[in-house]
């Protein structure tokens, strides 16, 4: 049979009605353990001579379900669901690394994404190194003979910077380095690293892939090979697993996936637009600008700019706290891509553990401001913004 398409995997994938009583949604394995028919098919599941389910941290029917749709969706072999997008980011990265070893980051990452990487340095000796990954040479030099694994995002949260996927994938193979890619601010429909050459794609599932703002999960997907070592050390004994309901929830999630990123990008190009010639604007950081320093890039690797965009605004934190207050219908909360828009300061929210100098170096100024667009007509987000703009 031909290859579906994306917008069809993201319902049919990793699901048959057929194999469940013909119910049309997925059933909900609300279950912590499974029983064997005898004490010989305990052993036989344990050692691993018979497939089927033990216990649910060590995989569950409705979980597997999500697995095996994002595994579609990233073009990955196979993928793992977590807890949170902070559990699967802490499995991949005590999975690849040991004492001793090194990392390359991204110039920017999530505050609590900085936060494990220091974490990790302090108590384990795997140091770490941020280079803005501008050039193959500026990448290189930043590796060394115990980097053990080349972190990305991209677009990096907040400052919306890109990284060259196609051009990190080649140094990492050429280095024989793994390559892993926190793919949040896409989601699986508007990139996909796999397919560019990296090895290991990384979601906070709690974002678009949920998109309703009512779960925190998690999500790696890649070769077979590193799923299954990270499913039986460092996701099996650490334990940040989904739970079942949770999983079922990012099932439904993921149905509308392909027309939500459509419209969070569409809205976005509509709002960046009234935002580039505002007077009380310095600064618009948005993918789909086509000013933006890495516009090429983003027509290199992504399907459409998507629904994040962050703005410097005319003043400083006083001003961008005093704008934020105006606001009626956009939302102040931390978090993304769900259908409400958001806004949230990242010097003094999502990146208020990172120390100033690191902020600084990272683009984070007292004045950014990151807005979430959701699903609302556009136009009453824009009387929103020009309205809360008009009172400062
Ligand atoms: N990676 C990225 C790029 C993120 O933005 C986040 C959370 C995570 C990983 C961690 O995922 P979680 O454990 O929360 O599911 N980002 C947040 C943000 O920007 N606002 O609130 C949370």
């Amino acid at each position: 049979m031909h290859k579906k398409h994306f917008e069809t995997m993201t319902i049919h994938g990793g699901y048959s009605s057929n194999e469940h009583k013909g119910s049309l949604a997925p059933p909900i394995f609300q279950t912590s353990t499974f029983t064997f028919e005898n004490a010989e098919q305990g052993e036989r599941r344990f050692s691993g001579e018979e497939d089927g389910f033990i216990y649910s941290r060590l995989g569950n029917p409705t979980v597997s379900m999500l697995e095996q749709r994002i595994a579609q969706l990233e073009q990955a072999e196979a993928a793992l669901a977590f807890g949170s997008g902070m559990a699967a980011v802490s499995a991949i990265l005590l999975s690849l690394t040991k004492t001793g070893d090194h990392i390359v980051c991204s110039q920017g990452v999530y505050g609590c994404t900085f936060g494990l990487l220091k974490l990790i340095q302090e108590k384990y000796k795997i140091t770490h190194d941020f280079s803005p990954m501008r050039s193959r040479e500026e990448l290189l030099r930043a590796i060394r003979p115990e980097t053990a694994c080349i972190y990305v995002e991209t677009p990096i949260n907040p400052t919306m910077q890109l990284v060259d996927l196609e051009m990190v994938a080649k140094v990492g193979k050429e280095k024989g380095i793994p390559v892993v890619v926190d793919n949040t601010f896409c989601s699986p429909y508007l990139q996909n690293p796999l397919v560019l050459g990296c090895d290991i794609v990384v979601h906070s599932a709690t974002k678009y892939i949920s998109g309703h703002g009512d779960v925190i999960a998690g999500i790696a997907a890649g070769s077979k090979e590193i799923m299954s070592k990270i499913a039986q050390t460092t996701q099996k004994d650490i334990g940040g697993v989904l739970s079942p309901f949770d999983a079922w929830l990012l099932l439904r999630g993921l149905k509308t996936l392909a027309v939500r990123m459509d419209r969070h990008s569409d809205n976005a190009e509509k709002l960046a637009e009234f935002l580039y010639d505002h007077k009380k604007i310095a600064q618009v950081y948005f993918p789909g600008n086509p000013e933006h320093s890495d516009y090429k890039i983003a027509n290199k690797q992504m399907r459409r700019p998507g629904g994040l965009i962050s703005i410097e605004i005319k003043g400083d934190k006083k001003a961008a706290q005093a704008f934020m207050n105006e606001l009626k219908l956009i939302q102040i909360a931390v978090s993304l891509g769900d259908a409400e828009t958001l806004i949230q300061h990242p010097a003094t929210m999502t990146h208020a553990s990172v120390p100033f100098e690191d902020r600084k170096k990272m683009g984070i100024s007292d004045s950014l401001i990151r807005l979430s667009v959701g699903l609302e007509a556009w136009e009453d987000l824009r009387n929103d913004l020009k309205y809360a703009l008009g009172k400062i």
